[in-house]
């Protein structure tokens, strides 16, 4: 493939160097913070640090700081709250997702994950991204049946008691929709500019067992899924993918699915488009043939420069993130350790390649492990910036050799005239006075 800026060859990619961050210069940046601690020990390990000399220490010793007694100390807490949900700190309110004025309608509407804001793999429940067709439906479980009909020995209608006693499994898989971010779409924040992404622990009951047990035609290519929400969104699953891994999920992170994410139950197709893991899930058509719904013409197809158009595509190729530091954010000179996630719909990630000079030289991060299949993975790499201006990207690869391309080489290949399936690098880029932005932008 030709390089350009953003996609040279990863010829020079070369590991950290252990020593080449020395230990004391992660606490450059917090004399400030480390002074109050060290108000009466600032002769210790730690205050070897220019700026915690004893005098600036003490200087900016508070009452509240170790040894000293706070004011949250000195009463007894709250008691457990009468409806006993828990909730994060007050002091966390801005952790929340992103939602755009025109996503507030209830016809179709979208809310972008924090990830700027996350840590590890897995998104809390209250932070997963929504996307909704015709709002969220509210949903009495008691009232919910699921159909599966169509080439089966005979039709089923199950309560979702039916469905708890199937045998249960539990996966980490990430969930993205096709149309994170779209095209000529330059978020300003890691939210902003790829947020339609998220990770869960979904746990449910594998829909071979399902089909096993009540005989289905496995000779039929397709199942046709549909939503009970007032879209009702109808997509074709592949039978070959329902034999695999997909799953009538029930649970997510360890408690009943959110309403947003489809309560009381939805089809969850690990490393598949967004759209196909139908929410609210209603009926499983066993079919011959596609149903060409919708979502699989009108939406949800690429069309390419030739004026055609790709149908059913359905994996989420690989893709990655830096989420810190990243646009929106700002940061001092010095030891930073740059941090994002990377997944693909087509098993592991194998590697993640970060540059911190718009492409030209390549580092290898280190990868979170276990690293999951059809999950999101952390990667970290420490840097140190020297304060002057940079474009720092991270560039995923996946298990079958699949290289995360740049946006000019998506571009090159599909053109700009589809909507779905970006999945190029997000640089961003850092200015002389820390502070970060869309290298796009
Ligand atoms: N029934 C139904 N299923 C649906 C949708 C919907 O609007 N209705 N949205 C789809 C789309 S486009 C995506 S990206 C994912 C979003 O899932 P989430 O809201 O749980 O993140 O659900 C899919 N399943
Ligand atoms: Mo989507």
């Amino acid at each position: 493939m030709e390089s350009d800026s953003l996609v040279q060859s990863a010829a020079s990619v070369a590991p950290i160097a252990g020593d080449e961050l020395k230990r004391r210069r992660f606490l450059q940046h917090a004399g400030g913070v480390l002074a109050g601690a060290m108000a009466s020990a600032a002769t210790g390990a730690f205050a070897q640090g220019e700026s915690a000399s004893p005098a600036a220490a003490q200087a900016q010793a508070g009452p509240e700081y170790p040894p000293g007694v706070p004011p949250w100390s000195k009463t007894p807490g709250k008691p457990i709250s009468k409806h006993p949900y828990g909730m994060p700190s007050p002091f966390e309110k801005d952790v929340a997702l992103d939602v755009r004025p025109t996503d507030k309608q209830y016809w179709s509407s979208s809310a972008r994950s924090p990830l700027q804001d996350l840590d590890g793999i897995i998104t809390p429940n209250g932070l997963f991204y929504q996307r909704h067709h015709g709002g969220v439906p509210a949903i009495d479980p008691a009232q919910h049946r699921l159909m599966i009909h169509g080439k089966v020995e005979k039709p089923w209608l199950f309560t979702m008691e039916d469905l708890r006693r199937f045998p249960s499994v539990s996966r980490i898989h990430f969930l993205e929709c096709s149309g994170n971010p779209g095209y000529g779409v330059h978020g300003k924040t890691a939210a902003q500019a790829n947020g339609l992404v998220s990770c869960a622990e979904w746990t449910g009951v594998p829909l071979k067992t399902v089909f096993e047990e009540i005989g289905v035609d496995t000779s039929a290519k397709w199942v046709v899924a549909e939503g009970a929400d007032a879209a009702a969104l109808t997509r074709s699953i592949p039978m070959e993918k329902c034999l695999d891994d997909a799953l009538l999920v029930y649970s997510q992170n360890g408690e009943r699915l959110r309403p947003e994410q489809g309560y009381p139950l939805r089809l969850l197709v690990p490393g598949f488009e967004g759209n196909m893991n139908v929410k609210w899930l209603r009926r499983l058509h066993v079919v011959d043939a596609p149903a060409y719904s919708r979502e699989e013409t009108s939406k949800y197809t690429d069309l390419q420069a030739d004026g055609k158009a790709r149908q059913f595509t359905f994996y989420m190729e690989a893709k990655s993130i830096i989420t810190s530091p990243s646009g929106g954010q700002k940061i001092p000179k010095g030891v930073c350790e740059i941090r994002g996630i990377a997944w693909s719909g087509h098993g592991k990630i194998s590697h993640v390649d970060v540059s911190v000079d718009g492409g030209r030289n390549w580092r290898r991060a280190e990868l979170q492990l276990p690293v999951l299949t059809k999950a999101l993975t952390r990667f970290r790499l420490l840097w140190e910036w020297d304060g002057k201006p940079a474009v720092i990207v991270s560039r995923a690869t996946d298990e079958t050799g699949y290289v995360q391309p740049s946006l000019e080489e998506l571009v090159r290949l599909r053109s700009l005239n589809g909507t779905y399936h970006n999945n190029a690098m997000t640089p961003w880029r850092i200015a002389e006075n820390g502070e970060l932005t869309n290298a796009y932008a």
